[in-house]
């Protein structure tokens, strides 16, 4: 009987409500395997999250082992404001009306081998060039050589998508194959309709690099979007680890 089913599955012939009942099927099959993968992984505690240690540069990091998910983003995105949402913490990253504030790679843990990591904010026109360069060389270095840096999470106001630099993080990003998921923040600062077809926008420019890139909105102040920035880290987090040679 199966055997039938199979050899003769080529030459099936759907009739419309067949194939309508086939999609239907296909796709509650798709969300039930994801609901299966979300209840079996592990979720992480993300406010017991500590501060290990702020670098100037890669060579001042703890060893390359374990799993990092980092936050990047133009200055002033609210990259430290969303470490702080996430974390449920009022100073745990520390934030500013200033920009420029986050000029060292700052690490905190999750729970052991479990890291994340605020950036230095790209793109503040007003830095002296001498320390942009430097900023520039260890963001550069960090993205390229930090083997256990299985995630990022690029963060944009939502009301200036897309600058240049953004592109530049994203584009290469998906070139080294690591998955990213783009916040657009401070989203109470629009209304509904307007939040919407950003969201929109962004998501079907995005689409043209073919990667491993989803986006959603997100806002510090009124704690949206933090559970699908949580489920989003627990998967990345739930996969192997880096380990030491
Ligand atoms: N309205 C609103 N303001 C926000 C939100 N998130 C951050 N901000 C404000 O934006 C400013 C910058 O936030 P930070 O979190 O310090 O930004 P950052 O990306 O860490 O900045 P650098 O460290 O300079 O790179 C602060 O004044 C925050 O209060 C948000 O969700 N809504
Ligand atoms: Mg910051």
């Amino acid at each position: 009987m199966l055997k039938n089913i199979h050899s003769g599955w080529g030459g099936i012939k759907f009739t419309c409500p067949q194939a309508v009942a086939l999609g239907i099927i296909t796709a509650l099959f798709c969300v039930f395997l994801r609901e299966i993968t979300i209840l079996t992984i592990k979720n992480y505690n993300y406010h017991m999250t500590h501060f290990v240690t702020s670098a100037p540069d890669i060579r001042h990091l703890p060893q390359d082992v374990g799993i990092e998910v980092a936050f990047a983003g133009r200055s002033n995105a609210g990259k430290s404001s969303a470490l702080n949402a996430l974390t449920r913490q009022k100073s745990l990253a520390r934030t500013s009306k200033t920009p420029g504030r986050t000029q060292l790679i700052n690490l905190f843990e999750v729970e052991e081998g479990i890291r994340l990591v605020d950036l230095p904010g790209y793109g503040y026109a007003e830095v002296p060039e001498e320390m942009k360069r430097k900023w520039q060389k260890a963001l550069g270095e960090y993205l390229q050589k930090r083997e256990c840096l299985l995630g990022l999470v690029v963060l944009m106001d939502i009301r200036h998508p897309l600058k240049d630099l953004d592109r530049q993080m994203i584009e290469w990003a998906v070139v080294m194959q690591v998955p990213v998921m783009v916040l657009l923040t401070k989203a109470d600062k629009l209304a509904s309709g307007a939040r919407k077809s950003q969201l929109a926008k962004v998501r079907q420019e995005l689409a043209s690099l073919e990667g491993d890139v989803q986006v959603e909105y997100f806002s510090a102040l009124k704690k949206i979007g933090i559970d699908k920035l949580e489920q989003q880290l627990n998967l990345w987090f739930n996969q192997p680890a880096i380990e030491a040679e």
